[in-house]
């Protein structure tokens, strides 16, 4: 065999084995429908990225910061933030009816009267009613993921019962401490119903007080702030110091300004971490990355790569280039984020009572994924990644506008010399 033919051999046999070859039965993992790699099928060639990956968990303080405010709340001294009721010691809730669209409750929580919810009180609520669960926080502006974290709290639900709301309730606005600047507010919004009731089987809205384990530091928004599970971060208020029980038909959201679509649940899409920018002629490429598991969750990953400018025309979706399938990383073994011992805590919704997640990936939050890329000629490629989600739409689809959250097929230049 000469070489050239000892090449196209290899070639094949690696497309086949890294990109078709995953169909023996009975070595992968297969949950909920979306089948992972086991590590025994991961080529030896990918050991080395893979090993490199970022960890599952983001530790709380190596989120990425988007705070408002002038100044940041968060960077305010100790002694400021214990008079603005920024520490677990002084936190105040207040939980009142709209002025301008009252909701009828018969028991408004204030400070005036001493009524308001404290740390204290929010503990007590936390010894029956913990959730804890995993989500990426996003940023529906920015492209990248800020930090993926196990966020424990109570049930906002809880909080609104208890001001015993009788009607003319649609929905709930929320806000942090701002530097008392009515400018600075930064408000969000749901309807009534989200709150009480977590449909589609989702984890409840929550008022947070713990990341990864630990009391949710003033960065993260401590003492409290509002997760929002299936949300882009801007639902999520930090600093929580407000909320209103109001009969307002429409979001009221702060980031309504800005253009957002403020509907809109986590999208599914992919990105590449690790791409060599440049390979030796007719080298297997190893290439990772991530996809967000947006509300429809990930069934694949799949992968492109083509001479530089040889895209189809007319078609901007890349909906007929042959792609092929990344593998989908199983849970890892080690999960990062300063969890106390690594371990989850008990209860985590969607783990089971070992700590292992019973779905994977799991919706909301991410995934990792590999791929060796056959060996190329010597040129400029293009490499893109791109999702399938559970409904078999492929990124950017459904939802493929801006505004609604980041889903763009993301595009990597590549040299082979
Ligand atoms: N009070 C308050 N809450 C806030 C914000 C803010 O500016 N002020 N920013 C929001 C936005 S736009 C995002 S994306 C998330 C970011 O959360 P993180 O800083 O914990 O990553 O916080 C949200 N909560
Ligand atoms: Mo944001």
């Amino acid at each position: 065999m000469n070489r050239h033919d000892q090449f196209l051999r290899e070639h094949e046999a690696l497309t086949r084995r890294f990109f078709l070859g995953l169909g023996v039965a009975g070595t992968a993992a297969i949950v909920a429908g979306t089948r992972t790699a086991q590590a025994s099928e991961l080529a030896p060639e990918l050991a080395d990225a893979i090993e490199k990956l970022e960890s599952f968990l983001t530790p709380p303080d190596k989120f990425r910061d988007v705070s408002r405010g002038k100044p940041l709340p968060h960077s305010l001294s100790e002694e400021k933030r214990v008079e603005v009721g920024l520490t677990r010691e002084t936190w105040k809730l207040e939980v009142t009816s709209d002025t301008e669209q009252p909701a009828r409750i018969k028991k408004p929580m204030t400070t005036a009267d001493g009524s308001a919810l404290d740390f204290a009180g929010l503990m007590q609520i936390a010894e029956t009613h913990p959730v804890r669960f995993a989500k990426v926080m996003t940023c529906l502006n920015i492209g990248c993921p800020l930090g993926t974290g196990i966020w424990e709290g109570v049930p906002m639900r809880e909080i609104i019962w208890r001001t015993q709301p009788v009607e003319n309730l649609r929905r709930v606005f929320y806000y942090g401490y701002h530097n008392d600047d009515p400018k600075q507010i930064f408000r969000s919004s749901l309807p009534i119903g989200r709150v009480l009731e977590d449909t589609y089987d989702l984890p409840p809205v929550i008022l947070c007080y713990k990341l990864n384990g630990q009391f949710l530091s003033p960065e993260r928004g401590g003492p409290v702030r509002v997760v929002v599970p299936e949300a882009y971060g801007f639902k999520s208020i930090k600093w929580l110091s407000q909320i209103v029980l109001t009969n307002l038909a429409y979001a009221n959201d702060t980031y309504i300004d800005g253009n957002n679509d403020v509907d809109s649940p986590l999208k599914t899409w992919a990105s590449t971490l690790s791409v060599p920018k440049e390979v030796a002629v007719n080298q297997p490429i190893p290439v990772t990355g991530y996809a967000q598991v947006g509300i429809s969750g990930l069934s694949k990953v799949q992968i492109w790569i083509c001479p530089k400018g040889t895209e189809p025309a007319n078609d901007p979706n890349f909906t007929t280039a042959p792609w092929s399938d990344a593998q989908i990383l199983p849970p890892p073994k080690i999960w990062g984020g300063s969890l106390p011992e690594d371990k989850f805590p008990q209860n985590t919704l969607g783990f089971d009572a070992d700590g292992h997640p019973k779905t994977w990936p799991m919706r909301l939050s991410k995934a990792h994924w590999a791929a060796l890329l056959p060996g190329l000629q010597t040129g400029e490629y293009t490499l893109r990644s791109r999702t399938i989600d559970e409904k078999g739409a492929a990124q950017p689809m459904p939802r493929p506008f801006r505004k609604s959250g980041h889903a763009a097929i993301e595009q990597v230049s590549l040299v082979v010399k």
